[in-house]
């Protein structure tokens, strides 16, 4: 299903990431840069090593202690059909009174702003934090959704976002509250 956001167009998609052809697709990443499971493991498998060496190179020059939840960093996609893969990282759910909405939306936030930054045009997102992080996704969707209306509204550079689920379920969710959010498409 796809909604129009100002210039812009949101686009929620029942899909592997690592299949997505956009400008850059992102990882749900954990602050170490270092890999993990779901998403993280799909993009580093199929994407190949030169991912995974470009992190550490960042960790070594710009984050020795790991990225802070909420920031976003980009790399190479390798071999995977994307220009860019952007790591953001988000919260772990601790039941929604540490902060866990407000660093979600900076993960999307800043993952908007680094992509318009460096010329991207496309970006495909996965549910960020609803897997190992436990994020609810119904909570989470409401969440991505405000703050990337939020952003395509306040800035031109992105033409189109995707958000990349991986279950019917999510799909279903996402779109139930883009469909309350931004009105029928
Ligand atoms: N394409 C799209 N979505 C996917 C894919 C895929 N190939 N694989 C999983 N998902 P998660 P998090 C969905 O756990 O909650 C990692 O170990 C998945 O169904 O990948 O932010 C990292 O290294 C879920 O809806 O990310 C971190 O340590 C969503 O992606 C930690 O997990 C997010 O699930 C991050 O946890």
């Amino acid at each position: 299903m796809e909604f129009k956001i100002a210039n812009a167009k949101l686009e929620l998609i029942h899909s592997d990431i690592t299949d997505v052809e956009a400008d850059a697709i992102v990882n749900a990443a954990n602050g170490t840069l270092m890999g993990g499971g779901g998403v993280d493991a799909a993009i580093h498998n199929k994407g190949g090593p030169k991912i995974l060496e470009e992190c550490k190179r960042l960790r070594e020059k710009e984050w020795p202690d790991g990225l802070p939840t909420g920031n976003a960093v980009a790399t190479t996609a390798g071999n995977l059909k994307a220009k860019k893969v952007i790591h953001t990282v988000g919260p772990v759910w601790h039941g929604g009174l540490h902060d866990e909405a407000k660093l979600l939306r900076r993960s999307y936030w800043n993952t908007l702003k680094l992509a318009a930054a460096q010329g991207l045009k496309s970006v495909a997102f996965p549910s960020i934090s609803t897997g190992t992080y436990r994020y609810p996704t119904e909570e989470a969707s409401r969440v991505a959704i405000t703050a990337i209306k939020d952003y395509l509204e306040k800035e031109g550079k992105i033409e189109k976002v995707t958000m990349v689920l991986f279950s019917e379920r999510d799909l279903g969710i996402y779109t139930k509250s883009a469909k309350t959010l931004l009105g029928v498409a």
